[in-house]
């Protein structure tokens, strides 16, 4: 890191973890592994990360919290949205379509965090579930960014009130109830 550090003293890098897949083994597999490195490098300033949603699934994390944990540190200046089912190859799925609540935790943590307004990315980092027609050939892209939005504008209809009340009692049952009953449109 420090090598390309001075080889450019305008960029910055950012590091994207993934645990395993293609490698046999990673020396620093999760978003944490990176940021310990980051404070250790010549100009600290210009290394952060990005976080994509399934290489955090793929290491049995979840990626809002991961993107909670590197907001913290102001360190998170992009992000690949995607989705993932379980522990194996690398899927790549569209953002949402495998498990909407853990897609709606993000652009939670996202939009508490008024992520983008420092010039913050939100990427996309989604493809083709197989081989398919040209005319369908982008739709997995359009379709993530379309549930992006949509997750945002289901953000901003929360009862923010409702969510800070069953937060202060540590009611954590009827709070997931409450999110589940708008992402159904209830
Ligand atoms: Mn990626």
């Amino acid at each position: 890191v420090d090598a390309m550090l001075a080889y450019d003293p305008n960029i910055r890098i950012l590091g994207e973890m993934k645990p395993n897949e293609p490698m046999d083994q990673a020396y620093a597999p999760t978003t944490g592994h990176f940021l310990s490195l980051c404070y250790k490098t010549s100009d600290p300033d210009r290394v952060g990360v990005l976080i994509e949603s399934a290489h955090a699934i793929l290491c049995g994390l979840d990626p809002a919290i991961e993107m909670g944990f590197a907001l913290y540190h102001g360190k998170l200046w992009s992000v690949h949205l995607n989705d993932q089912n379980g522990l194996k190859f690398d899927e790549d799925r569209i953002f949402g379509a495998v498990n909407l609540k853990r897609a709606f935790d993000q652009v939670l943590v996202l939009c508490e965090n008024d992520y983008g307004a420092g010039g913050e990315f939100v990427g996309l980092d989604v493809k083709a579930l197989r081989t398919q027609e040209d005319s369908v050939a982008t739709r997995h892209l359009e379709l993530s960014r379309r549930i992006f939005l949509d997750l945002v504008d289901v953000v901003k209809r929360l009862d923010e009130e409702k969510i800070r009340e069953y937060r202060s009692a540590r009611n954590y049952e009827d709070l997931e109830y409450y999110i589940i009953s708008v992402l159904m449109g209830k």
